[in-house]
């Protein structure tokens, strides 16, 4: 059934439940998703949307404990609004994001090996390398677009380097991982035009991640030695390679973007940055904070539960905002200010629980290192135009950053 017609006005809530009638995935609100969050945080721990006829909460609690309950909120029936119990879903379920355990444990095991400490430190010479190649000729323009010319420029070199495909085509890198991530959504524009291209792109994709496609030694060569060791099959190595291209370009193109549009926009923090370039792990985790890239998961109930006072009926949707715990004024002092000397630490960006980013090291590689290239080199980060917003169901991201940077 379309998610945006189901009739939902007559199900029967508990007493008291405060039901929020606005759609938080208006193209309105997508752009400037902040005050309906509020809202939300502020009316109850637990709201209804009535729209769409699910739960969701916006609080930093209730999205940390329903994500760390996989027993009670499953992953199975998928993590956007579509319920692969009742509709299927739009490509193979992800072996990692779309399972619960023992199926889940065995995926995440192969992921989190082929990601492990050591091999993202093996990665960081060379990932500081590209970073200081793309700064030497950016500070010669003066002129950029911080989205085109680092937040996408620069992971799109580097980690698809990583995972080792070649070079052509890594434009279907972008538009694939914005395509699942509407796909995430209700049945609206964003999510019908992310299905319309879905066929052509997700091909594209399923070729690069079979083994051919891989040079020897990335991280996606990694998967087929764990395969051919017997811990998972091919065929699910190149599922697991579809899930680093899927989940490892967006979301990072996401966090620089964001931090670019961070410091720009609050430049007495820039100065601060400056000041120790060293605290950029630290900044980037604020940013993540603040803007997270990634502002919301699904989870479905897989049995009869209670959440913060409130009864779950079995199969039931329940949207948690990452982006809005972010800014749970209950977590954080301030939560609206952003600020790199505070302790950002338990924000949400990342997840939390068994699903946590898997990943999540080499994003923060990334970002760590951009920021203190970049801290290092730039004295001013001079906004010279409007920043726009690339609306996207689950992600928070620019598609426009006009910057003049100032050489140190
Ligand atoms: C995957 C996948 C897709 C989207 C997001 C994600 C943030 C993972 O295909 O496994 O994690």
């Amino acid at each position: 059934m379309n998610p945006d017609t189901r009739a939902v006005s007559t199900r029967e809530l508990p007493a008291g439940t405060p039901v929020i009638d606005a759609d938080p995935f208006a193209e309105d609100v997508l752009a400037a998703p902040y005050k309906l969050h509020a809202e939300m945080r502020e009316a109850g721990p637990l709201v209804w949307l009535s729209k769409y006829g699910i739960w969701a909460s916006a609080r930093h609690r209730e999205c940390a404990d329903v994500l760390k309950d996989y027993e009670t909120f499953c992953s199975s029936a998928g993590v956007g609004l579509a319920n692969f119990k009742t509709e299927p879903p739009f490509r193979p379920p992800s072996l990692v994001l779309e399972t619960d355990p023992p199926e889940h444990t065995r995926a995440r095991t192969a992921l989190a090996r082929a990601l492990s400490q050591k091999a993202v430190t093996a990665l960081q010479s060379e990932f500081e390398a590209q970073a200081d190649q793309l700064i030497d000729r950016l500070l010669q323009q003066r002129d950029i677009d911080g989205v085109a010319d680092i937040a996408i420029a620069y992971p799109l070199k580097v980690f698809p380097d990583a995972v080792g495909l070649n070079e052509e085509g890594r434009e279907n890198l972008l538009a694939y991982g914005n395509l699942v991530f509407n796909v995430f959504g209700p049945d609206n524009r964003l999510r019908r035009e992310a299905l319309a291209i879905s066929a052509e792109v997700g091909e594209w994709i399923m070729r690069h991640c079979e083994r051919g496609a891989l040079s020897l030694g990335g991280i996606g060569d990694d998967l087929y030695q764990a395969a051919d060791q017997g811990l998972i099959t091919a065929e699910e190595a190149g599922l697991l390679v579809r899930s680093l291209l899927t989940a490892g370009i967006d979301t990072t193109v996401g966090g620089i973007g964001n931090a670019l549009y961070c410091f720009a926009q609050h430049p007495e923090q820039w100065d601060l940055l400056r000041r120790d370039p060293g605290q950029a792990k630290h900044a980037f985790e604020e940013v993540l904070r603040f803007e997270a890239p990634v502002q919301t998961f699904f989870r479905t109930s897989a049995k009869a539960t209670e959440l913060a006072g409130t009864a779950i009926a079995e199969n039931e949707k329940i949207l948690l905002f990452l982006g809005a715990g972010n800014r749970d004024p209950r977590r954080w002092p301030d939560a609206d200010q952003f600020d790199i000397t505070r302790r950002p630490s338990g924000h949400l960006a990342f997840g939390t629980g068994i699903h946590r980013c898997v990943g999540q090291r080499v994003a923060q590689m990334e970002g760590e290192i951009i920021l203190r290239k970049l801290a290092e080199r730039v004295e001013r980060l001079e906004q010279t135009g409007p920043a726009i917003h690339r609306l996207n169901n689950t992600l928070r991201n620019l598609d426009s950053l006009p910057l003049r940077l100032h050489g140190a």
